[in-house]
């Protein structure tokens, strides 16, 4: 009778020679590599193993928003501080939460988050200063010059107390119209200041904080269509005339309805070619599974191959608590598993999940 294949067992002699054969192959490597002066298959050697050290290794930071009610969550606060190199408070430095009262300062919930970055070695994202929205309805009630001197306040104030801790801030956010027209969006900054106030505004955020990077940050701008152009205009405006700015968010806010756009490289590489960083500001992408996750590892290829394209946030930490949890568009599931999506913006990294031999050497195991 024949054996089946699976009752084939090596010789029992056969084992311990094998396995010695490994160890001398691996001590033959170890000599060899020492030889060549690799001392070591740990440290720089290994590739990094989180989204914050993989960008970094690129040059990049890769952040996420952050909202201060859940920073008092272990599992929320542990894949934060493990993953993340950057945060952007999600609403607490809007106008709302900073100024509700004209004059009255808070910042309670905006310092936690500076703090906790801070404390951290992170960098922060300062968003945002002018924005229609999550705007207290005291300042749409003010007359034209009252309402000049708030708003130029209103900056002066925030970048004060944030002075020599914000990289970028978003200075002016959504200004411009959705769909073909190119006009700027009604607001009571551009009803009752008119064109200017997008000037006036990173002037002012200049005089207060001179260190800062001054970004404009839109949506639907990622590919190039009448809005970006609308854009990119203005910025080739304030380049010429030596307006201060220097960079531009594109948020990439992505789902069927909003795909990643086929010239979003090109975008991207159009702007920077004005003399501004990009940075992706509010990165997410509906979705779930391989879709989803070759999506994500498209978008940040696309930022490596520009230049100029200085980091990647994405928008939340957790499908739990995205602005829109139903749509799952995030690198971590609500349980804070990795999920695909995660993989796919690690490799294109040049990062893994994957620990090397030196890890194992160290006791650290392999995942
Ligand atoms: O809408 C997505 C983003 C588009 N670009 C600018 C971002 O600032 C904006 O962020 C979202 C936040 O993710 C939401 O969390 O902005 C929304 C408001 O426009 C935020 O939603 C608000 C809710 O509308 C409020 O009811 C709630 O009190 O969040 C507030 C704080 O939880």
């Amino acid at each position: 009778m024949m054996a089946t294949p699976t009752s084939i067992e090596p010789p029992p002699e056969r084992r311990p020679r094998r396995s010695r054969t490994r160890t001398a192959l691996a001590l033959g490597m170890a000599g060899l590599l020492a030889s060549a002066g690799v001392t070591a298959l740990t440290g720089t050697a290994e590739a990094a193993s989180t989204l914050g050290a993989a960008a970094a290794e690129k040059g990049r930071y890769f952040g996420a928003a952050v909202a201060a009610n859940h920073l008092g969550e272990a599992p929320y606060a542990s894949t934060l501080n493990t993953e993340f190199n950057s945060v952007t408070p999600e609403n607490e430095m809007k106008w709302d939460a900073t100024e509700r009262t004209r004059g009255s300062f808070t910042f309670g919930s905006a310092d936690q988050i500076v703090n906790h970055a801070q404390s951290r070695g992170m960098k922060v994202r300062g968003h945002t200063l002018v924005w229609h929205s999550q705007l207290p309805s005291w300042v749409a009630g003010l007359g034209t010059a009252d309402l000049r001197s708030a708003m130029n306040n209103h900056i002066t104030q925030v970048m004060q107390r944030y002075k020599g801790k914000i990289h970028s801030w978003d200075v002016v956010n959504e200004a411009f119209q959705d769909g073909n027209s190119g006009a700027r969006r009604s607001s009571p900054f551009q009803d009752k200041l008119g064109n200017g106030f997008i000037e006036e505004a990173f002037r002012t955020a200049r005089a207060a904080d001179p260190a800062a990077k001054l970004c404009y940050n839109d949506y639907n701008t990622d590919g190039v269509n009448a809005k970006s152009n609308a854009v990119y205009n203005l910025v080739r405006d304030f380049k010429s005339r030596g307006v201060p700015i220097d960079c531009v968010g594109f948020q990439s806010h992505f789902n069927s309805a909003s795909p990643v756009p086929s010239d979003y490289q090109a975008n991207l590489q159009r702007f920077a070619a004005l003399g501004v960083d990009v940075q992706i500001t509010e990165l997410d992408i509906e979705g779930s599974g391989t879709a989803q996750a070759n999506n994500y590892g498209n978008v940040v290829r696309a930022c490596l191959a520009v230049s100029r394209c200085t980091g990647i946030t994405v928008w939340g930490v957790t499908d739990k608590y995205s602005w829109r949890a139903s749509g799952t568009p995030l690198l971590f599931d609500g349980n804070y598993a990795k999920k695909p999506a995660y993989g796919a913006v690690l490799s294109a990294l040049g990062g893994s999940q994957r620990r090397l031999y030196g890890d194992v050497q160290q006791g650290r195991g392999v995942e």
